[in-house]
């Protein structure tokens, strides 16, 4: 094994450093059922939501929601799915990447029709409009004890989230680490052990869809990359057995995961 990725240090070393809540119930909830999966529940109706949480949430650590996908939301059923995911031990992460000035985004989190702060541990944003949007999201989360993700790339191909703007926004999630608990990226740049590293754009076999998203395979983002969590819809959503799939992602991920981090 190369000598960068044996000083990486485990998820429990990391859990018992950090102080920040939802970082260290991640890490806790990954530990103790042993997955690094994250399933992208992307779904148009409450009902597949509800279905997808509770036949997947035994193998996965968060489940990550577009709620205005849904074209029949109501609030009954994100407290469904929070009991759902209370039962299963895995976190609610609502995928709503806010992209605006602080006063508008802390209404954006707080209010509307779906109240994402509510129910959804972690959320996530842009960086592009400057450290406000962390400081307007923060006057809200911060005294739930929510987390926030910060966009430092994405998976989609010719994405301008790269280079210079990659590297302010690790330096922004830094800066606010009592809030932010990590980024979505296509690899580990943060070595602060509270920071998570989430991926998307994940296939078991690498390639492309039809709309720029570009799949990369565990290897390349977990051993490569040495990203934490990976996060997957399709590939699982559209299985023959998603069950059976979701198990197996588990076991893989989690197994190459624990070779790389100990
Ligand atoms: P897929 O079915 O595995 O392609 O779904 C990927 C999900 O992750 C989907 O919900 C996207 O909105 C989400 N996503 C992404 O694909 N790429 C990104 O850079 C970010 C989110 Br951020």
């Amino acid at each position: 094994m190369p000598k960068s990725l044996l000083s990486c240090s485990s998820f429990s070393d990391r859990a018992s450093v950090t102080s920040h809540p939802i970082a260290k119930k991640l890490f806790e909830i990954m530990l103790q059922k042993k997955t690094n999966l994250a399933l992208a529940c992307d779904v148009l109706s409450q009902k597949e939501l509800l279905y997808w949480a509770e036949a997947i949430g035994p193998y996965i650590c968060i489940l990550k929601t577009h709620i205005d996908m849904l074209s029949d939301f109501t609030l009954e059923c994100t407290k469904q799915l929070r009991a759902i995911a209370d039962r299963h031990g895995f976190l609610l992460f609502e995928d709503r990447k806010f992209a605006d000035i602080g006063q508008t985004v802390m209404h954006q989190y707080q209010g509307g029709i779906y109240r994402i702060a509510d129910w959804a541990d972690l959320i996530n944003a842009h960086v592009v409009p400057g450290p406000g949007i962390i400081e307007g999201l923060k006057e809200v989360g911060l005294r739930q004890g929510k987390g926030l993700l910060l966009l430092a790339e994405m998976s989609s191909s010719k994405t301008l989230a790269t280079g210079a703007y990659t590297q302010q926004a690790i330096r922004l999630g830094e800066e606010h680490a009592d809030f932010v608990c990590g980024y979505i990226a296509l690899r580990k740049w943060s070595s602060h052990p509270g920071m998570l590293h989430l991926t998307p754009g994940v296939k078991l076999q690498q390639g492309q869809d039809s709309l720029g998203q570009r799949y990369r395979c565990l290897e390349e983002i977990i051993v490569q990359n040495q990203s934490d969590i990976i996060i997957v819809g399709r590939d699982i959503m559209q299985a023959k057995d998603p069950v059976a799939f979701a198990k197996l992602y588990q076991q893989r991920a989690w197994s190459i995961a624990t070779s790389v981090f100990g």
